[in-house]
């Protein structure tokens, strides 16, 4: 028989950061506040949530391997939104996002959530920030809670 693994999705105990970019605010804070009450309602106290703001998507990686690399978090949480239609260098801010989290989450072993959402228009941020595409903000920190308990599992 398997011995199967999954990490819980209860949040006490945790301490998560939050890196979220000011680049298109409107978005972002709401990626923002679908993040704090997920980790709100999972168990995670108002005192382990730290929120750190940075310019824009392209520098999430830098403040998320600050934040990761400490030892001070079990997960770090990034938000931001980059709309095409806004971006002329769109594949740049969104790939090196992209990439620069992944390296993050991997550099350190710490989970490392990419909450990032790349989209064509405002209307389709909107719609999953709350709309009928769901809620981004509130997947990623159902993500970090998973992962955070899935790493003690496996690294106990
Ligand atoms: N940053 C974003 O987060 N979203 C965007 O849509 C965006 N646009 O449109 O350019 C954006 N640019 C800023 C970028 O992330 C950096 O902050 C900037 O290039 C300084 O390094």
């Amino acid at each position: 028989m398997s011995r199967v693994l999954e990490g819980a999705l209860d949040g006490a105990g945790l301490r998560v950061c939050v890196v979220v970019s000011r680049w298109n605010e409107f978005v972002t804070r709401r990626l923002l506040e679908g993040a704090e009450k997920v980790l709100r309602e999972r168990g995670l106290a108002d005192d382990a949530v730290t929120v750190a703001w940075v310019p824009g998507a392209f520098e999430l990686p830098t403040a998320a391997t600050w934040a990761a690399s400490s030892g001070r978090f079990d997960a770090v949480i990034c938000l931001g939104a980059v709309i095409r239609g806004e971006t002329a260098h769109f594949e740049y801010v969104a790939g090196g996002a992209a990439e620069g989290i992944r390296q993050a989450a991997q550099s350190t072993g710490v989970p490392v959530i990419f909450g990032v959402l790349t989209v064509d228009t405002v209307e389709q941020a909107l719609s999953r920030t709350g709309g009928k595409d769901g809620h981004k903000g509130e997947e990623a920190a159902q993500a970090a809670i998973e992962m955070a308990n899935l790493r003690k599992l496996l690294t106990a």
